[in-house]
């Protein structure tokens, strides 16, 4: 269909005998080329709302809120920032986007920091909760979280992460603890969500209850169930990041 198109258009510019091809045809075929440079392995190769499909950059098919002015698909992908705590080490924030800040850094600024929480990967090295978490990550492929809690009264306790993001998977498990011999008991309830469909907020999140005894320890354990390439721990996408809040109550 384009050659088509194109030679109609020589035609056209042939017969009035005035104009140029050449004021044309650069700028189609640079369209051309930039659409083919921006190849891609995964979603981290493209910018925010697009996606890699057979290897090539593309809008992507859900966009989660308000679609912005312009996507632009052949534009390479930058993760933006407002300080460098947003960025990975090796990287800062400059102009509002992760750099590499080290010369000899061969850091990848796409990808998502740590969490506040970290290094929370087993539960002998869990966080010990005393309020609402904010902020947690999945930082990497395989993160899971482990939280530590003391639970002064006997209760039916809720545990909730909350705000998780919108294409996201996640289980919570919470289990009995022995904090003296720091060894793992009975997993006394499990769940896993989103609880509806995430198009809505209300269902962005994933609440498991258990019994627990007073003056006692447990443990909790967050994993992610998306099984991606690590450079889609961040799709760059606003509101589509690895992150959850949790709370016990
Ligand atoms: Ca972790």
């Amino acid at each position: 269909m384009k050659r088509i198109r194109w030679s109609v258009a020589a035609l056209l510019l042939g017969l009035v005998g005035c104009g140029s091809i050449e004021e044309e045809a650069p700028a189609d075929a640079l369209r051309t080329q930039a659409a083919t440079l921006r190849s891609c392995s995964s979603d981290l190769n493209c910018s925010s709302y697009c996606q890699c499909r057979s290897g090539a950059c593309v809008p992507a098919d859900v966009i989660p809120g308000p679609p912005p002015p312009t996507i632009d698909c052949d534009a390479p992908p930058l993760r933006t920032c407002s300080t460098g705590a947003d960025c990975i080490t090796g990287c800062g924030c400059q102009s509002g986007v992760c750099t590499r800040n080290v010369p000899s850094s061969n850091a990848n600024c796409l990808l998502v920091p740590p969490d506040a929480f970290e290094n929370d990967d087993t539960h002998l090295t869990a966080s010990a909760y005393g309020a609402p978490q904010l902020k947690h990550t999945f930082h990497r492929v395989g993160d899971v979280d482990w939280i530590l809690v003391y639970t002064p009264v006997a209760q039916v306790m809720t545990v909730q992460a909350y705000n998780v993001g919108f294409y996201q998977g996640l289980r919570v498990e919470l289990y009995a603890y022995d904090y003296n011999n720091r060894t793992l008991g009975a997993r006394l309830a499990s769940g896993q969500g989103p609880s509806c469909d995430p198009f809505y907020p209300q269902c962005r999140n994933v609440t498991i209850t258990g019994n627990v005894a007073a003056q006692g320890a447990y443990v909790v354990k967050v994993t992610d169930l998306r099984t991606l390439p690590q450079g889609d721990y961040d799709t760059l996408t606003p509101g589509n990041e690895p992150r959850y809040d949790l709370r016990m109550y």
